[in-house]
């Protein structure tokens, strides 16, 4: 009993676990990792340029986290959010959704496929929550909390809200998509929200990646 409790305590005879030596964050604090999933790295349907150099970064910071979420985009074949669903229409072209306008991608994680799998480098083992987004043929969800009408929520503040958590730290893909309309909305919530900009890569798709920028810094999230 003696020995158990002066372990890590200057006991020259102990050396640390990886847990004791990583300074651990508040419960508070829980870390939302978006959309780490094959298409969204280089040789996938929806390639961000570097998507796959953020992998390590992300695992090695999840051993601070006492909450850790992933989330991932996952849509049926129909998803009206592919060109291939629009007759005509070129993938990166823009339409009029009921919602607003919403940019056609590339068909992209669809359930099911490889495509739409964690990158297998991801470590998900640390993760309690995966949200699951994107699933409604009609609507897109880039947010983590809610649908890209701002209204249909996705479950995870309450989540987070049952869990104690106040505070989220961002990480993944896309620095101007996913990532920008989940601290958007997390702050809109009333989280204290942080973008671990070097742990994000982005599409940048006609100034997408200037205006997250701005939006982010106008609704007081902290990018660093
Ligand atoms: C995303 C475009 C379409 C993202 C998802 O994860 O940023 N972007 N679906
Ligand atoms: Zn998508």
């Amino acid at each position: 009993m003696w020995s158990l409790l002066t372990k890590g305590m200057g006991d020259p005879t102990h050396f640390p676990t990886p847990l004791e030596r990583t300074a651990m964050r508040p419960a508070n604090d829980a870390l939302i990792v978006i959309d780490v999933q094959n298409d969204f790295c280089p040789g996938g349907a929806l390639a961000v340029a570097g998507g796959d150099e953020i992998i390590g970064g992300i695992n090695a910071l999840m051993g601070e986290f006492q909450t850790v979420v992933l989330t991932q985009d996952w849509h049926p074949e129909n998803h009206l959010s592919f060109a291939d669903n629009h007759p005509g229409a070129e993938p990166f072209s823009l339409t009029e959704m009921p919602y607003g306008p919403q940019v056609l991608w590339p068909s992209h994680c669809v359930q099911g496929t490889s495509g739409a799998e964690f990158h297998p480098t991801l470590q998900t083992g640390p993760a309690q929550m995966v949200i699951r987004k994107g699933f409604r043929p009609e609507i897109d969800s880039y947010s983590a909390f809610f649908e890209n009408d701002k209204v249909t929520p996705t479950g995870l503040d309450g989540y987070l809200r049952s869990r104690g958590v106040s505070h989220v730290t961002l990480v993944g893909l896309a620095t101007d998509f996913c990532v920008a309309y989940s601290a958007l909305d997390a702050a809109r919530l009333g989280f204290d929200v942080r973008v671990r900009k070097d742990l994000c890569r982005a599409i940048d798709l006609g100034g997408s990646l200037g205006a997250a920028r701005d939006a982010m810094l106008a609704a007081n999230v902290v990018l660093e």
